[in-house]
């Protein structure tokens, strides 16, 4: 499968050994997708497309439109290349590739369609977080499964797998509304697509390792739009109903 990795200005966060270890995994190969980056994220992508010839690819975005975009710009040129399941994880590795392998086998070993990474403290699962955005992410994933009417724990965990489906295809057509509640949309366009997914394609996986990386872009501003964003699609589905989820 091809998972796209969104990046913009990781040169110096994205890990390269962390690249190998997730290609250790044969399933999996690596769409490096370059958001317009002003720093040498492309020369590090390069580097890594040579290390890693015909397991990792780099898509060139040009300029910047921001991670909802880098995603489904990259799942649909998986799907291009024949992909039958595609999916993202963020370059921070908050996500470690040995969870990423997980999800896969939890997608691989059921009938999902859609197999969701989330984020859940709990003895015997390493799931650090900090306290005011796991709060703030609490509420806003609340309000997300309100508006979505499903009861997603963890709409915002970078680390999703989706089964090429006709939901799928036909819910990554359009570019995203929203810049940083794309998943949100996302989950919306798939239970609201002409052969709509429902409760039972979607399974979420509790992580056993979840870190907070350094030198988040989704700062407090940021945070503050998708919220809004949220409440914004809230309001549309309540009055025209999910296809909503489609508009732009
Ligand atoms: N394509 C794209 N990706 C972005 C942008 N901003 C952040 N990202 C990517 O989104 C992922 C998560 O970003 P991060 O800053 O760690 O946010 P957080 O962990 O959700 O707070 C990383 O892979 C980033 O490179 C952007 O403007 N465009
Ligand atoms: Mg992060």
């Amino acid at each position: 499968m091809w998972l796209t990795i969104p990046c913009y200005n990781e040169a110096s966060r994205l890990d390269v050994g962390e690249v190998a270890r997730l290609l250790e995994d044969p399933r999996v190969d690596a769409l490096l997708v370059n958001d317009g980056s002003t720093d040498r994220t492309a020369e590090l992508l390069a580097e890594i497309a040579a290390k890693h010839p015909s397991r990792a690819r780099v898509l060139e975005l040009s300029p910047n439109g921001g991670k909802g975009e880098a995603v489904r710009r990259g799942m649909l040129e998986a799907l291009s290349i024949g992909s039958r399941v595609v999916g993202y994880l963020d370059a921070d590795f908050a996500t470690p590739p040995r969870e990423l392998s997980r999800l896969l086998d939890a997608l691989e070993g059921s009938e999902a369609k859609v197999v969701l990474g989330a984020r859940i403290a709990r003895l015997g699962a390493v799931v650090e977080r900090n306290a005011a955005r796991h709060y703030l992410g609490r509420v806003f994933a609340t309000a997300a499964s309100t508006v979505l009417d499903l009861a997603v724990y963890d709409t915002q965990c970078g680390a999703k797998l989706f089964r090429d489906t006709p939901a799928l295809r036909e819910a990554l057509a359009a570019p995203f509304r929203s810049r940083w509640a794309f998943d949100v949309e996302l989950i919306g366009r798939l239970t609201a697509a002409a052969s709509p997914l429902t409760k039972h394609d979607f399974l979420e996986v509790p992580l056993g390792e979840w870190r907070d990386k350094r030198g988040s872009k989704l700062a407090g501003p940021a945070m503050l739009k998708a919220g809004a964003d949220v409440l914004k699609l809230g309001a549309s589905v309540a009055t025209r109903g999910k296809r909503a989820f489609f508009a732009r």
